[in-house]
């Protein structure tokens, strides 16, 4: 039996078919990680207010400010000190995790260019020369595997050049009033790698004491976060195609009993791009061995990479992965890097499913490895889905249960086909359709979401909750990630989301955008614009809007929210967003409370210094109320500006006519 109880099942999803999967769990005895989060309650109080500290082996140092004698580290370490190197090491993983992917994006349009990779191709090219421009490679008369080389070599030069130029990522996507903050601060990243190690370097044993100074040398790292998502993004476009608006479904109920069905899990897109042509190559031999065909499905941000280009079905988001085994159904979890729980492997041993690692540096022992390399890309694909063709014979009809909901998902919304939508309206400046609305008031701001799940929280609850408060008032919202995934599974990406909550001005923004979309589908409520490294989409429609209205984006009305924030990458995110001056909400209350001083940092100095700060809170009404008067008030003074500004315009010409 489960030690679950009911009155905790109530709480643990807002997500009807994970809630079925989890009644199934509690009768078969199966531990989730719901039941993994109750058991280690109460979790220890050092920890979780950031005030444990183990960085040397003299410690674990446990710090009581209150109590003399114990309220320094052995080393004489302040708590404030201890606090702030926690948390900036969170920056410091999180920078690693999202650059090492873009890295690995990298190398891979290195070698498409020189011939070495030949399962990819480079399929964008006009993106590939947009991004050349921007980034001052040479484009006249060069081959497009040339300018791709350049690009790519620019790209690699970001994690490890040597001179003291702010990384080429950053200082080609950012607006001037941002670099010189950056300057000013001493926060500009010359190189991505350099900026992870010098914080690991800043923030060992006996150097740095100073939390202002970490801090600040965690919000570079952060920066350079940014730039490894920046690149991740573009080059991604480059090789598989940029996102255009596509409509598919999500939620458990994708799943398809008389499919094989094979689950794509982790991040990079390099594998689940190539699992996703070998499925289609592949649907024969699923046939032949009884099946109705393939069926791929996504899960977390891989999932929302190939939704993004191939309309690939989400089956969940990462609260809820375990469950998608639970269907019985899955005939194979296919994982590539990051936001995996080991616990899935512990599901697989009680279904059918096989799970299969490919990355060297994300193994789990009793899975399957299949080592995946860009040399031989298509062969590993096939090797991946042959053996969930295998698989499937060994399914155990007496434990299929596919919950029945699903929902549809328009989706695709990459910051180009944002713009083209707006076009559709106003060629000649396609971002004014939305900084007009906002500046009639037909639409009060723009929120964007993202992050996670996290076992802290109802599964998707505080997510869909934010959202529904903002679009009620009028907000319009994009989304990444597996707040994403949540919005998918609730059907929050499609029309019916508008139905659902829109408010009169943004259901009037959005049905007009609607009538031109030429779609099959109605436009949703809230914008896919892709992965978590797809959170530089979401940068470059802030920095346009702020272009377009002549403000710097501490001015913009544009607010972010991590409402179930949970990896060190979504600190990671929530630290560069905070530094080009966006109020981030965030629903969970990161490890800082152990000191007063390192919880102004972050909520007070950081809005002094960049106009971005964190705006920590539990309570998802709550924290629409305050997202929501953050935007009115920049709103509203971004008005008074602008009357001020055409009357002493007017009076000033008229002055001179006179
Ligand atoms: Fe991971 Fe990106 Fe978080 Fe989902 S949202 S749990 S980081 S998969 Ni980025
Ligand atoms: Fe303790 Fe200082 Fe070592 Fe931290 S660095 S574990 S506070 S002695």
């Amino acid at each position: 039996m489960s030690i679950q109880t009911e009155q905790t099942d109530k709480f643990r999803t807002v997500d009807p078919a994970a809630y079925e999967m989890l009644e199934l769990a509690s009768t078969n005895g199966i531990q989730t990680a719901w039941d993994r989060y109750k058991a280690q309650q109460p979790q220890c109080k050092f920890g979780n207010t950031g005030v444990c500290c183990r960085i040397c082996i003299q410690g674990p140092c446990r710090i009581i400010p209150s109590k003399p004698g114990q309220d320094k580290g052995i080393c004489g370490a302040n708590v404030y000190t201890i606090v702030a190197r926690n948390l900036v090491r969170y920056i410091a993983g999180g920078a690693s995790a999202h650059s090492d992917h873009g890295r690995e994006i990298a190398y891979t349009l290195l070698h498409t260019a020189e011939g070495h990779a030949p399962d990819y191709k480079i399929t964008d090219t006009d993106k590939l020369v947009k991004v050349a421009k921007r980034i001052g490679v040479q484009t006249e008369g060069i081959s497009i595997n040339d300018i791709a080389k350049a690009v790519a070599i620019k790209a690699l030069e970001d994690f490890g050049k040597y001179d003291s130029k702010p990384c080429t990522w950053l200082e080609s996507t950012i607006d001037d009033e941002r670099k010189q903050k950056f300057k000013q601060t001493a926060i500009t990243p010359t190189a991505i790698d350099r900026s992870i190690a010098q914080l690991m370097h800043q923030t060992h044993m006996g150097n740095d004491a100073d939390p202002v100074n970490i801090i600040f040398g965690g919000l570079k790292a952060a920066l350079a976060d940014y730039v490894g998502m920046s690149l991740a993004t573009d080059l991604t476009d480059i090789l598989f195609g940029t996102p255009a608006p596509i409509i598919t479904e999500a939620n458990l109920g994708v799943l398809d009993q008389e499919k094989i069905n094979i689950a794509v899990h982790g991040h990079n897109p390099l594998l689940s791009q190539m699992v996703v042509f070998a499925a289609r190559e592949l649907d024969a031999e699923a046939k032949a061995v009884g099946a109705k065909g393939i069926n791929l499905v996504g899960i977390c941000c891989t999932g929302n990479e190939v939704l993004m280009r191939e309309g690939v079905p989400t089956a969940t988001n990462f609260g809820s992965q375990e469950l998608a085994i639970m269907t019985g159904v899955l005939d194979a979890m296919i994982m590539d890097v990051q936001c995996i729980s080991p616990g899935v492997k512990d599901i697989c041993n009680c279904f059918h499913t096989v799970l299969v690692t490919t990355s060297h540096i994300a193994k789990i022992p009793g899975s399957y490895h299949i080592e995946f390399n860009e040399a031989t890309a298509m062969e590993d694909a096939r090797k991946i889905v042959r053996l969930a063709i295998k698989q499937y014979g060994t399914r155990k009809a007496e434990l299929v249960k596919i919950p029945q909901f699903k929902k549809q998902v328009v989706g695709g919304f990459s910051f180009e086909a944002l713009m083209n939508l707006f076009a559709k309206i106003n060629p000649e400046s396609p971002i004014s359709v939305l900084t007009d609305a906002i500046l009639a008031g037909e639409i009060k701001g723009v929120c964007a979401f993202v992050g996670c799940n996290n076992q802290k929280t109802t599964h998707d609850n505080n997510t869909l909750t934010i959202a529904r408060e903002l679009a009620k008032k009028d907000v319009f919202l994009v989304s990444t990630g597996c707040a994403a995934g949540a919005f998918a599974k609730a059907g929050y990406l499609s029309e019916e989301g508008v139905e659902a909550y829109a408010g009169p001005g943004l259901k009037k923004f959005i049905k007009r955008l609607e009538e031109k979309s030429g779609l099959n589908a109605g436009l949703p409520l809230i914008f896919h614009m892709g992965s978590c490294v797809d959170n530089s989409r979401v940068a470059t429609l802030w920095t346009e809007m702020a272009r377009e209205l002549k403000v710097s984006l501490p001015q913009l009305p544009f607010v972010a929210s991590a409402p179930e924030a949970m990896s060190e990458k979504a600190i990671s995110i929530g630290a560069w967003i905070i530094s080009m001056g966006i109020p981030t909400h965030v629903g969970v209350i990161p490890p800082i409370e152990g000191s007063d001083l390192v919880y102004g940092i972050t909520t007070q100095i950081a809005r002094d210094v960049f106009g971005g700060y964190f705006i920590f809170e539990k309570d998802p009404m709550k924290a629409s109320e305050v997202l929501f008067e953050k935007l009115e008030k920049r709103a509203w003074k971004l008005k008074i500006n602008r009357e001020t500004a055409k009357k002493y315009n007017s009076e000033l010409s008229k002055a001179y006519e006179g």
